[in-house]
């Protein structure tokens, strides 16, 4: 692919690495160096006007947001907590897939003298689907192991991602609620749309094909 413009974009290691690469592929764009073994942050690519920024999955939407990076791979779930400010999100990349979901023990009674409370690292997420649902709940900002939550007495519900449902049940919980469908985005710095315009859309153009044909085959 010829670009014309360098193009940064930012990726978390792991599952979001892994399934962007075959997509990047498609574009002719792969990293020269694996970031499970480099420590390196910054990788180059084998086009040499595109290179990788490594960083935590909830960092990328803010990393976007400040042009540090023209393009980014987030997970939806990561994109409603951020908000989405100063990013478009042109493409939905069909990987990392997963469903926010409302969990707890089998028998959850409702509190008599106080509000549900409700762990989770999805604070946003989580206030506005009770809120829509009417149903006034304390919110416990946690930063992972939501799991333990209920099991110790520190929230009644949790709000996490659910894969294959193994990591609720191995801790004897039972998702109860289907809050959102999730997948991971590509999302685009508003100024490098504008300004990198036709890099940009070429890239995009090429991710579009590459998960097309992901989808049909
Ligand atoms: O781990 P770190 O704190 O660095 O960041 P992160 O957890 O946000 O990153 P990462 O790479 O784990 O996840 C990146 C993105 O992948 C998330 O933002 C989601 O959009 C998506 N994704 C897809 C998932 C899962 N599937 C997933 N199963 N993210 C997390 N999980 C966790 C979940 O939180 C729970 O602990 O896996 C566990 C549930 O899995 P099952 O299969 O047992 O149900
Ligand atoms: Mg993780």
């Amino acid at each position: 692919m010829n670009l014309n413009a360098p193009l940064t974009i930012a990726l978390s290691k792991g599952r979001i690495f892994e399934q962007t690469l075959p997509l990047l592929a498609h574009a002719g764009i792969a990293p020269l160096d694996d970031p499970e073994t480099s420590r390196k942050l910054i990788l180059e690519t084998s086009n040499p006007l595109v290179k990788f920024v490594i960083i935590r999955a909830s960092d990328v939407p803010t990393y976007v947001q400040y042009g540090a990076a023209d393009l980014g791979v987030a997970g939806k779930d990561v994109l409603m907590e951020h908000g989405g400010e100063g990013l478009y999100e042109p493409l939905d990349l069909g990987i990392a897939r997963c469903r926010l979901m409302v969990a707890g023990l089998p028998e959850t009674p409702e509190p008599i003298s106080r509000r549900l409370r409700i762990a989770t690292k999805y604070v946003h997420a989580a206030e506005r689907y009770f809120a829509a649902k009417g149903q006034q709940v304390e919110i416990i900002k946690l930063y992972g192991s939501m799991e333990l939550a209920p099991l110790v007495g520190l929230a009644d519900l949790i709000v996490d991602l659910v894969e294959s449902g193994n990591t609720l049940k191995a801790n004897g919980l039972v998702p109860l609620e289907h809050i959102a469908d999730i997948s991971s985005r590509l999302v685009v710095n508003k100024a490098s749309w504008k300004m990198k315009h036709e890099a940009v859309t070429a890239l995009l153009e090429r991710l579009r094909e590459a998960v097309s044909q992901q989808a049909g085959g």
